[in-house]
């Protein structure tokens, strides 16, 4: 089944890097934008935001932003009343975005919006956020109607020549196809893995790259659909666009591939973008060692850890 993105729209940024996607996407959508961050350089002046307050704390941990997030859930719960479907753009690979897109895709489940999530994840080598952003993921993804994941740590590994920079225009600029065709083609009610390859390659190579950084994230078996944006399809040889599509519908179930020409880019040089829905397990669930018990077998699933103050007369362990 497809989800049906209803208006009003709204787009949510958690962070620096998830407002800055929200912008983006905002002015491709035209639709609200809201900000929430517990940084206020993260703010922009003409555009809504919501500050979460750590006070005094300069350098807070995830669970003390998530527990500051809780004190202003009326502020955000009011600001996203009256929309029927939220974007989140949540970098689960900051503090900010991990502490705080499970409350916010908690929130929107909780007053029936529609909420379609995308997910940052980290490069493995930031071992200190790669727990973290596991433990938020599992939540976002049982909260939004379809969560799409962009792994940076599986696009440097299928590009390891590549700077963190050059990884980042290019995961961003995918993430910006898929919003821009929200309007126009299906996604899927689950998770869903976005993937790509570097600019200026053979259309057959971006292809391959973006298999690669697929089957990085997922086993090839539980890819279940596949949605090839062909990002300016218009200047490519029609002889090779047919190819690429019988060679994805070669590898991926044949009745379960679909292509899209994104032609409107016409600028750019051409390359692949992919979302492909998951069933089962993914790479990001072994970022949680417990992550893969299931919610009904987990005690204390209601509220995410959170660090409160309880004022007790006891130190504050974290
Ligand atoms: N895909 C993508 N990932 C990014 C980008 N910028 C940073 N990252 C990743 O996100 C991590 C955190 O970056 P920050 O700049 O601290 O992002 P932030 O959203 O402000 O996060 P906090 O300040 O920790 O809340 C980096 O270590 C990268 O792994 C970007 O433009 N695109
Ligand atoms: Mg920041």
């Amino acid at each position: 089944m497809s989800f049906q993105v209803k208006e009003p729209v709204l787009v949510i940024g958690l962070g620096g890097i998830g407002s800055k996607l929200a912008i983006d996407a905002k002015n491709s959508l035209n639709s609200d934008c809201l900000i929430i961050s517990n940084d206020k350089n993260d703010f922009v002046s003409e555009i809504p935001s919501v500050h979460v307050s750590t006070e005094s704390v300069v350098n807070p941990s995830v669970q003390l932003i998530r527990g500051s997030t809780y004190k202003v859930a009326e502020e955000i719960k009011s600001k996203i009343s009256g929309y029927s479907t939220v974007i989140l753009m949540s970098n689960l690979a900051g503090k900010a975005g991990s502490a705080i897109a499970p409350v916010v895709s908690e929130m929107c489940k909780e007053a029936d919006t529609g909420l379609v999530s995308f997910a940052i994840m980290p490069f493995k080598y930031e071992k200190d956020r790669i727990f973290n952003s596991g433990v938020s993921l599992k939540r976002v993804r049982e909260n939004s109607k379809c969560t799409i994941v962009l792994d940076n740590d599986s696009l440097l590994e299928s590009n390891p020549d590549l700077s963190p920079k050059a990884c980042y225009e290019i995961a961003n600029s995918a993430m910006m196809h898929v919003v821009n065709s929200l309007g126009s083609s299906e996604i899927s009610n689950e998770t869903s893995i976005l993937s790509t390859s570097k600019d200026g390659q053979h259309i057959e190579d971006s292809l391959r790259d973006s298999l690669k950084m697929l089957y990085g994230n997922a086993p090839p078996n539980s890819v279940k659909r596949s949605m090839l944006y062909v990002v300016g399809g218009s200047n490519i040889p029609v002889g090779v666009i047919n190819s690429i599509t019988n060679l994805t519908a070669g590898i991926v179930n044949e009745s379960n591939s679909q292509i899209d020409m994104t032609s409107s880019s016409s600028a750019e040089e051409s390359k692949v973008v992919m979302v492909s829905s998951i069933q089962g397990m993914t790479k990001f669930d072994n970022y949680d060692p417990l992550g893969m018990i299931p919610q009904e077998n987990t005690l204390d699933w209601s509220t995410p850890d959170c660090s409160i103050d309880c004022e007790l007369d006891l130190y504050q362990l974290e």
